[in-house]
């Protein structure tokens, strides 16, 4: 085994010195002109003192068999030999699906694994339970909830709008004016989903300033931007009724490209009437945004005339949709472009997730990715990803989703591969009661996350450093190896490999395998790839030899350029074609909180309503700029962020003295869902009655057997509601909430979160 090899991770590319088993440093890639401080959390992670070691049950599904159990995150946990782990798990798949059919597998298994195109564990159990007979499946994802249901609605397509976005280098040469809802936060272009080998955005928005280009940005946060632009910190969550203001002054200064709207748009005369307060009475001027917002009414005027001045992109961040309502937010910033008429013009018009992701503003590639086949599932039952404690906790219940009416299926079997729910979901103290429902919970990880604590099978995994793999993302041109780092740690087993034992067992292996070993398929992907393509690329033997291959890509691209140039030739998948400002499919679902137009409604949780009489803090629930959600929680550029041990929260300082607050205190954060403890940050570049906590703490509770016991880290999704976006979507909304702030006086307990479960021999 070679002592330094290159490999790449959601975060980035990067030279590994591998030492004893583990990587010892690692060293970012040459090509990446602005590596992820996360790179730091790798060295160590392979024998961690977090990893699972051994296959394991719980002490009580182990003695009283499966079932519904409130032990969940409590029980010890039992060591067992991979046999006696294989045959336990097999035959309580057998039971369910025998007993209560394939529909009471829950098999969504959201979730990021890591990079990896063969091992990526949501692929591998989705075709491992597609062999099997199926399962109930899970549409969309936490990071796009809302847009990935309305924006197809809006203008035919969700993907197109991060993968064929208008391109960095073109808003560098022509956008005058970038008016970012959300930022541009840099910390978030650190990741991309499959890997990045490049960071271009910190360097392009440097050239776009040396140009001339303006920032102006509304965030409650300062650092949204680094560097010179115009700050807003309006009250949070009051980004369009702060759009509707800058369209009503479009609309009624006679700035608005009406012959845009006209041929490009459907529903703009419908949409104006609710702009202009006909039927309701309350026109959307900037004085009436004023109230809500606390931005002044002549800000948000000479604003709209600036942006009408001169080539303006309207950006919004993807946490503006993960919010109640989430669908609002980008329907009327495309909307508020179509009126400065300049979508399709280089530099123009509309944008989503610069500062979300890496790859909004990368060149796509020219061709689809190499992927393990999932096979097909027989199961049709579905929920919207984010409904799962919904589903758990009401069985047979129906509910509503994107104009259908479905029933939640009753769940006996929950299995997860990939994915860290006591991370992405929203309310853990309702999803640890969802949790105790079914028969049996099953998580494959490589480390003990509070997901796998709550589990009654605990599978070890592998992490990318113990297998061969290969990269691949649709907005990066580098598909580079991911050769073995190291030695499987401990008993870790390949994802595969496991699903492999259990095919087996079930008398399916040939189907799962297709009598391929993992290095078979591995080759065997990229050779199936090869064949698809247009282009020359080297064998798989000269690419595994070269470490990478480089794609051609699709460069200089403006999004919807197509769509401008020849509308009738590139239509788009809409009914009607045109970007629907008015969508006569979403007004007959008759929804009450989602309507036929973008509009204002107004939020559940801000600081403008009732509610925060009781919490007067707004919550911002960010993604940690040291990490991937809460992957690596426990490396060196996690660990060397916390505050006594704890998440850091940022709080503006006038709210900390107010409380009796300072820096390096541990504050309780708590609202009527829960608690948490957190470590004070003060920064005056947080705006007043807002506090941030990033998500990524691993949850912790106080009292493992008290299903509402605070979280001694810091998990903010402790507090966050667990309520969809809207019936349309129901997107995750964990992205804001109310919170009330106070000192933490008692000795604050020990952090425990990365310590294991006690594990006894069998
Ligand atoms: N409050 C609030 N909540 C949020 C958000 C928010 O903004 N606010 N953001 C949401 C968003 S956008 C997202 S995408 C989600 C992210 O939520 P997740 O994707 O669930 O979070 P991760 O921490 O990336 O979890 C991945 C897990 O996979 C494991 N893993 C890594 N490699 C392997 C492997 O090879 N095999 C197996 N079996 N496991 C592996 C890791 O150890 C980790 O436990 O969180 C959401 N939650
Ligand atoms: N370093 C790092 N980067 C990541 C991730 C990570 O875990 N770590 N996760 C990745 C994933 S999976 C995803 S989906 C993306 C998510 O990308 P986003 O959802 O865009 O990321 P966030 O950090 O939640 O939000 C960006 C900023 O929006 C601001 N904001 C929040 N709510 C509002 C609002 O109502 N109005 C306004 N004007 N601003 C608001 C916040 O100040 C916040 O810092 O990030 C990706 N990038
Ligand atoms: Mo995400």
């Amino acid at each position: 085994m070679a002592p330094s090899q290159t490999s790449l991770t959601h975060w980035g590319a990067f030279t590994a010195t591998v030492r004893a088993g583990d990587i010892a440093s690692v060293r970012p890639w040459a090509g990446d002109a602005d590596p992820s401080p996360a790179l730091a959390n790798l060295p160590g992670s392979v024998r961690h003192r977090s990893r699972i070691t051994t296959p394991a049950v719980r002490r009580g599904w182990l003695d009283d068999g499966p079932g519904p159990t409130t032990r969940r995150g409590a029980d010890e946990f039992v060591a067992v030999t991979w046999d006696e782990l294989v045959s336990l798990l097999g035959d309580e798949l057998r039971r369910v699906a025998h007993d209560h059919g394939n529909e009471a597998i829950y098999g969504g298994s959201y979730g990021w694994s890591s990079a990896g195109r063969l091992h990526h564990a949501q692929s591998q159990v989705h075709r491992f339970l597609n062999c099997i007979g199926g399962y109930t499946y899970s549409r969309h994802s936490y990071s796009l909830g809302a847009t990935g249901v309305i924006m197809p609605r809006v203008v035919g397509t969700h993907d197109d709008l991060f993968k064929r976005s208008t391109q960095w280098d073109v808003i560098v040469e022509n956008t005058d004016l970038l008016v970012c809802f959300g930022g541009l936060a840099l910390k978030n272009t650190a990741v991309n989903d499959g890997g990045t080998t490049a960071h271009p955005a910190r360097h392009a928005l440097n050239r776009f300033r040396d140009r001339g280009g303006r920032i102006v940005s509304f965030s409650p946060l300062r650092d949204d931007v680094e560097g010179p632009c115009d700050w807003y910190a309006p009250v949070p969550g009051t980004d369009v009724a702060i759009m509707l203001a800058l369209a009503h002054v479009l609309a009624t200064e006679d700035l608005a490209d009406r012959r845009f709207l006209a041929t490009y748009c459907t529903g703009y005369d419908r949409f104006e009437r609710y702009l202009l307060g006909l039927d309701d009475g309350t026109p959307k001027s900037p004085q009436w945004a004023a109230s809500l917002c606390g931005l002044t009414a002549e800000e948000l005027t000479a604003l709209a005339r600036r942006m009408a001045a001169g080539r303006t992109l309207v950006t919004v961040s993807w946490s503006l949709q993960r919010t109640r309502h989430g669908e609002q937010a980008p329907w009327m910033a495309m909307t508020l472009a179509a009126m400065l008429g300049q979508i399709g013009l280089p530099g123009g018009g509309f944008g989503h997730g610069y500062g979300s992701m890496n790859e909004a503003g990368l060149a796509p590639i020219r061709c689809a990715l190499p992927r393990l086949p999932q096979g097909i599932n027989p199961v049709s039952t579905f929920i919207p990803v984010a409904a799962v404690s919904d589903m758990l906790l009401h069985p047979g219940e129906p509910f509503d989703y994107n104009g259908l009416r479905l029933t939640y299926p009753d769940i006996r079997l929950v299995y997860w591969a990939g994915g860290n729910p006591f991370h992405h979901h929203q309310n853990l103290p309702r999803l640890r009661r969802a949790l105790c429902r079914p028969d049996t919970v099953v998580v494959h990880d490589p480390y003990w996350t509070a997901m796998a604590k709550h589990a009654d099978i605990v599978v070890p995994s592998t992490t990318f450093a113990e297998r061969d793999d290969l990269s691949g993302s649709r907005n990066d041109p580098l598909l580079m190896a991911m050769p073995r780092l190291t030695e499987p740690y401990a008993q870790a087993r390949d994802d595969y490999d496991t699903f492999t034992a259990l095919a087996r067992h079930l008398g399916v292996e040939d189907v799962f395998t297709e009598g391929r070993t993992s290095w078979q398929w591995l080759r065997h992907i990229y050779e199936k790839w090869m064949a698809t393509l247009d282009f020359e690329v080297p064998t798989f033997d000269e690419f595994w030899a070269a470490g990478q291959v480089r794609l051609p890509t699709d460069d200089g691209l403006t999004l919807l350029a197509d769509f401008r140039a020849d509308p009738a030739a590139h239509r788009l998948a809409t009914p009607s074609g045109k970007i629907e400002i008015f969508s006569a499919e979403i007004d007959g679902f008759g929804y009450d909180d989602c309507r036929g137009h973008p509009r204002w409604f107004e939020p559940t949780e801000w600081l403008g309503g009732r509610r925060a009489a009781d919490y007067p803090l707004h919550l911002v629930a960010n993604q940690p700029a040291n990490r991937l959600h809460s992957q690596l929680d426990g490396g060196a550029a996690s660990q060397s962020s916390k505050v006594a041990g704890r998440e850091p929260i940022r709080m503006n300082p006038h709210d900390a003295h107010e409380r009796g607050v300072t820096a390096g205190d541990v504050v309780r954060v708590y609202n009527d869902r829960g608690a948490c403890l957190a470590g004070v940050v003060l920064d005056d570049g947080v705006r007043r009655r807002v506090v941030q906590l990033s998500t990524g703490a691993w949850f912790d509770p106080a009292d493992p057997a008290d299903l509402d016991s605070m979280c001694v880290h810091g998990n903010p999704n402790v507090l966050t509601d667990d309520v969809g976006t809207s019936s349309l979507a129901h997107g995750c909304t964990g992205a804001h909430v109310l919170v009330q702030v106070e000192k933490y006086t008692a000795e604050p307990p020990a952090v425990r979160a990365h310590q294991p479960p006690v594990l006894a021999p069998r």
